[in-house]
């Protein structure tokens, strides 16, 4: 692993410009700088730890106000625009330089920016659906509003589709994630604390020729890195294009 210095990644860009098949794999860091807050930095909504409890099939089974007040409040950002790392990446992929983004987040922002090969491991908050009839519902319906989101058709609580605790990746994003991965010669990795699974896996997994960490903070693949740069994202993609 080298940590370099921002200011050296010109070997990073060779590199990017050069690959078969470049993919870029991220998290909540590469939203930060648009506003939303991430998880795991020091001021990140797992300040609090019972945090993740408010995010779990639990909470929204058994406590379902509870849930769709933390999720209204904490995961659902309509004012949020996409900022330069969305951007970068959207005109990375249309000059045909990156094949695929694979991210963790719901927000949508990487489509808002353009991108339009976007893999979302995690669901999305624009989508919801009714947990009893199973009918699709556009966002409004649970992000607007207050107390339990019901299904106009049969009644039944609505529900956003994004993957809670305690719940399974959907399959075929796992599967386009993970066909990418090891398609591809060239993964940035950025945003990301990586502690969560299976996601991180595609990183423990990469058989590709150059790994490239972005990140403020470590991560525990640092060391598999072949380069690992230690600053924020959009400033890192400012100097890919
Ligand atoms: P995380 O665990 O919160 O890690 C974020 C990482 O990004 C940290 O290591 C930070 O140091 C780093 N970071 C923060 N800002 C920047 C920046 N500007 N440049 C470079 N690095 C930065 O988040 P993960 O994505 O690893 O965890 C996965 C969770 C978080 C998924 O389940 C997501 O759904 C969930 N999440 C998503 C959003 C969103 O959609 N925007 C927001 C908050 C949480």
């Amino acid at each position: 692993m080298t940590e370099i210095e921002l200011k050296h990644s010109e070997r990073i860009k060779e590199l990017l410009y050069s690959a078969e098949h470049a993919v870029f794999f991220g998290g909540a860091g590469v939203s930060t700088e648009s506003g939303i807050p991430d998880f795991r930095s020091s001021d990140g909504l797992y300040k609090d730890a019972s945090n993740e409890y408010y995010l779990s099939r639990t909470c929204l089974m058994k406590e379902p106000e509870k849930f769709f007040d933390f999720y209204r409040k904490n995961m659902v950002f309509p004012d949020a625009k996409p900022n330069k790392t969305h951007l970068a990446l959207a005109e990375l992929e249309a000059m045909g330089v990156i094949k695929a983004v694979i991210t963790q987040n719901i927000d949508g922002l990487h489509q808002a920016a353009g991108s339009r090969n976007v893999i979302e491991l995690h669901g999305t908050t624009s989508s919801c659906y009714c947990m009893g009839c199973k009918k699709a519902y556009p966002e409004e319906l649970i992000n607007k509003g207050v107390g339990i989101p019901r299904c106009p058709s049969c009644g039944s609580v609505l529900r956003p589709d994004v993957t809670l605790y305690e719940e399974s990746l959907d399959g075929f994003s796992l599967y386009s994630a993970k066909k990418h991965v090891d398609m591809s010669d060239l993964m940035i990795v950025g945003g990301t604390s990586l502690k969560v699974f299976p996601a991180a896996g595609f990183v423990e997994d990469f058989s590709g020729k150059h790994l490239i960490i972005v990140n403020l903070s470590p991560t525990p693949y640092d060391d598999k890195a072949e380069f690992v740069i230690r600053a924020s994202l959009s400033e890192f993609f400012e100097r890919m294009l």
